[in-house]
């Protein structure tokens, strides 16, 4: 509906808690048609405050009673509506016990607690704890919680929680109870409480001050086998985070517990982690090296988070960034000290520039610390996550790697046990350098992405060579004009045999970094023999769009050059831009289309270099993604984007035809047992890049491999790239009978159905929207599921472009349908499947007045969520 209006919550109207809680007893009592929640809190006013009332937060609850120091309330002392219980007089100091009956088993959005299969299971944060009970849910209120859990025993018999096991027992009635001790204070974003049959699997961990902890994962029996691994990477995680931050694990357990209906990836909970199966269940013949290192990649990230965010957690939502953007940046570092250093970087590198950079140019653009939300859940973002980890990167490069952990120590130090904000993490950092860093604080305040627009100058008289640099910043909601930003510029020049030359200090060099603070600056440099390539940016050591106008000439000489392996990348992703480019204008202009020799050269040798990192040839080999060409567009022409791009991938398959099959037979192994190192995972990435690439011209060699491939797979990886490969074969019966088979080995298995499901719906030679549709009618397929709804209908829409933005319109009636359906259960998982809509601006006006009737259609729905209300508010024309 359109007129209700959504509350917006103020950066600037921060006030801290009148009250505080001193301790939480809560008792859950699980029945199959609800659940009984007692809480009992020990409250005290604030020092100061002036509030005689106690407002609590509380959604979808059905309340009990209340209590204040045992005396029962009746409903005059008390006012309760939809989010809120105010008791209007309260003593300075009392005991609060307060009884609600709340529905799990109905609780299909997945926040607070809800069933997920068999199980009972808690997603509080930001905002969930305030369905289980009444409560001051603010990170900022912290307390020691105290948990007991009721139950069947024959169907519940593990109930786990936050903290320790103090006590347990029989009930009668074949119920029993266990009893759970918290004694680190926490906000209650990070309780959680699972009940059900699972399997565990435990191991031990001795960290560096001799204690053990025990490890365990709790999984679904019949995942039994698949607990290994995720075991593994918390062992390493723990090792880790002790040797490169001084970190130990402080409790005496650690617990993992694998769900099916999840909104995200997982959530740090302290001592009880809560994953979504896809994310950390994995066996070699089930999961791809891809999950492999993505479970890596997860299990660091909320282990690590038990510091940065858990025993040092944010005063309010809008640090969402000092504990996400810190542990990206940790998880990040900690996934290049496993694998490569210049592969991850690339990585992390390639996801920002085509994601969140179009967020930032987008409607829904935001600082890394917003100003303001309706609701906090849309906040979960690639700005808050990844550009959050670039903004600390960039401190980590200013600083150096030494001062920049004494700087981390000072912080948890310093806070340990405290909610606080991003300008006390940077304030940490600059007391052990002494270094004034108000200029860097605009990075957390002033959103979008900054554009450097660097030209050069050479005077062979003088030997000089001079590099002038001028930083803008596009307008964002709310932000029209910007200050300059502190950008800290790794810089190389590159002579004729490749050789970096020594930079004689300019004075505003420190070491190879240059830092902008000015609007324009120059480096100039003396002594300078021959012209230059510069090499900018190295290692992309700011978040900002960088320009400087190459030659063709002087990036292919970069590509193979460049002693900065991530701008050897770079390099080859600007030329292939602009060829790109080049060729989508030809697509428009009717025009044949053609590829220089050079740069098909350039491909071969990548592909031929043998001193080359396999991953970093597969890299190198990668085009830019369809959605980043997108975003560089003025006005995205997504048949001729898309044409232009195959153009490529065909041409080079044909080129490159005979290189491809010999990199495809060098690199198949012969040993059956699976190797799961990073070398073991590069050999396969190279083998299955050449065989996808060759599977674009569709030869007899590659319909015979990827079959034989498909046939006689032993690990995921080889079988999924072979199956997605043969479905862009010409001959569609071969690609229905691989997915016959695929299916009838794997349908009982979750996760590869989801990988079974998205390999289908973004091949756009494969699927259109009909085919999606048929997908949604299996049995297999599960609108609840977020995993589920992700792999359909978020993969078409994200990555079948060509399909998704068919000119009909006809994917984005069927997007829109899908948020309507999805609102009303998952309000959180239809906000965000909204994303793609919401980028109307660059398409053409036919594509614009359709996506905005679809984008209008759903703001006409009744009771809309305040999730996608924001996101449509803020996305629809003005006008509207
Ligand atoms: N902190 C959680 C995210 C919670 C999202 C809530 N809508 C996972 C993570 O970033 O580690
Ligand atoms: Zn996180």
């Amino acid at each position: 509906m359109r007129d209700a209006q959504a509350k917006t919550t103020y950066l600037k109207d921060y006030s801290p808690p009148a009250f505080e809680v001193k301790s939480l007893d809560l008792t859950f009592q699980l029945y199959e048609e609800g659940a009984l929640v007692t809480s009992c809190l020990q409250i005290k006013r604030t020092e100061g405050a002036n509030v005689q009332s106690l407002y609590l937060n509380g959604e979808d609850l059905e309340l009990r009673s209340v209590k204040v120091d045992g005396a029962l309330l009746d409903g005059s002392a008390f006012d309760v509506d939809d989010t809120s219980l105010t008791i209007g007089s309260v003593p300075v100091e009392f005991v609060l016990e307060i009884e609600t009956w709340i529905k799990p088993q109905e609780n299909k959005r997945l926040e607070g607690l809800y069933k997920s299969s068999a199980m009972f299971c808690t997603q509080c944060e930001a905002e969930g704890f305030r369905r289980i009970t009444y409560y001051l849910d603010r990170p900022d209120v912290m307390t020691v919680f105290t948990t007991r859990i009721e139950a069947d025993r024959a169907k519940y018999p593990k109930l786990l929680s936050n903290g320790n096991p103090i006590d347990s027992g029989e009930l009668g009635e074949g119920r029993h109870f266990v009893t759970w001790h918290d004694p680190f204070p926490k906000p209650c974003y990070l309780f959680a409480l699972v009940a059900g049959d699972l399997f565990c699997q435990q191991a031990t961990f001795e960290t560096c001050s001799g204690k053990c902890v025990d490890l365990s994962i709790f999984v679904d029996h019949k995942n039994a086998d698949k607990c290994d691994y995720a075991l593994d990477c918390l062992k390493r995680s723990m090792k880790w985070d002790e040797e490169v931050y001084g970190r130990e694990y402080d409790l005496d357990i650690f617990m993992i517990v694998a769900v099916d209906d999840f909104n995200m990836g997982a959530m740090e909970n302290k001592g009880l982690n809560i994953f979504n199966s896809s994310c950390v269940l994995a066996k070699p013949d089930a999961a791809t090296d891809n999950t492999y290192q993505r479970i890596d990649a997860i299990v660091a990230h909320e282990y690590f988070h038990n510091w940065s965010g858990n025993r040092v957690t944010c005063r309010d939502w809008f640090q969402l960034s000092l504990k996400e953007g810190f542990t990206v940046f940790r998880d990040s570092a900690y996934s290049a000290d496993m694998n490569s250093k210049v592969v991850k970087r690339i990585e992390d590198v390639n996801i920002l520039r085509t994601a969140q950079f179009a967020e930032d140019a987008g409607p829904m653009s935001h600082p890394i610390r917003p100003a303001s939300y309706m609701e906090i859940s849309n906040f979960y973002t690639l700005t808050v996550y990844e550009k959050g980890a670039e903004v600390v990167r960039m401190l980590h490069t200013l600083l150096g790697e030494k001062i920049f952990r004494k700087g981390s120590d000072l912080y948890f130090e310093r806070h340990d046990g405290e909610a606080v904000t991003t300008e006390d993490f940077v304030a940490a950092m600059e007391s052990v350098s002494g270094r004034d860093f108000t200029q860097f604080k605009r990075w957390y305040d002033q959103g979008g992405t900054p554009e450097v627009a660097v030209t050069s100058n050479y005077s062979k008289a003088e030997r000089r060579y001079t590099l002038s640099f001028k930083q803008t910043c596009p307008p964002t909601p709310g932000q029209e004009s910007k200050k300059p930003f502190l950008i800290p510029i790794s810089l190389g020049l590159v002579g004729p045999l490749g050789e970096d030359y020594t930079l004689s200090d300019t004075g505003k060099l420190n070491g190879q970094i240059f830092e902008l603070t000015k609007e324009e600056d120059q480096l100039v440099f003396e002594n300078i023999d021959n012209e230059p390539i510069p090499s900018l940016l190295r290692g992309f050591s700011a978040p900002v769009k960088l320009t400087f106008d190459y030659s063709d000439e002087q990036l292919l000489f970069l590509m193979k050059n460049d002693n900065d392996g991530f701008n050897r990348w770079d390099a080859g992703q600007r030329l292939s831009v602009r060829i790109l480019q080049g060729l989508i204008s030809d697509c428009q202009k009717g025009r044949d289309l053609s590829l220089s020799e050079s740069y098909v050269d350039a491909f071969r040798d990548v592909l031929t270099d043998k001193s080359l990192d396999k991953a970093m040839v597969c890299n190198l080999m990668m085009l830019p993604a369809e959605s980043y060409l997108i975003q560089l567009s003025e006005q995205a022409d997504v048949e001729s984007i898309h044409r232009a791009r195959e153009f490529v991938r065909l041409e080079l398959s044909k080129s490159l035809e005979s290189e491809l099959q010999s990199v495809y037979l060098s690199n198949m192994e012969s040993d059956d047992e699976i190797d799961l190192s990073y070398k073991g995972m590069s050999q396969r990435a190279i083998k299955n890049m050449s065989l996808s690439l060759l599977s674009v011209n569709s030869g007899s060699f590659f319909l015979a491999k990827a079959q034989e491939q498909f046939k006689t797979a032993s690990n995921m990886t080889d079988s999924l790239a072979a199956l997605s490969c043969l479905l862009n074969s010409t001959e569609r019966a071969v690609a229905e009978s691989a997915l016959s088979d695929f299916h009838s080995k794997w349908k009982l298995d979750a996760q590869v159905m989801e990988t079974w499901f998205s390999v289908q719906s973004g091949n756009a030679k494969f699927s259109d929207l009909s085919s999606v549709k048929k997908l949604m009618e299996l049995p297999d397929f599960d609108i609840s599921n977020p995993n589920k709804v992700r792999s359909v209908i978020g993969v078409f829409c994200n990555q079948n472009l060509p399909q998704f933005h068919e000119k009909s319109g006809s994917g984005y009636s069927f997007l829109a349908d899908n948020i309507i359906e999805l609102d009303n259960l998952n309000p959180q998982i239809a906000s965000r499947l909204l994303t793609p809509l919401t980028r109307w601006r660059k398409f053409d006006d036919h594509r614009q007045s359709l996506m905005i009737d679809q984008l209008s259609r759903i703001f006409d729905k009744e009771n809309l969520s305040k999730d996608v209300r924001e996101v449509l508010e803020k996305t629809l024309p003005k006008s509207e």
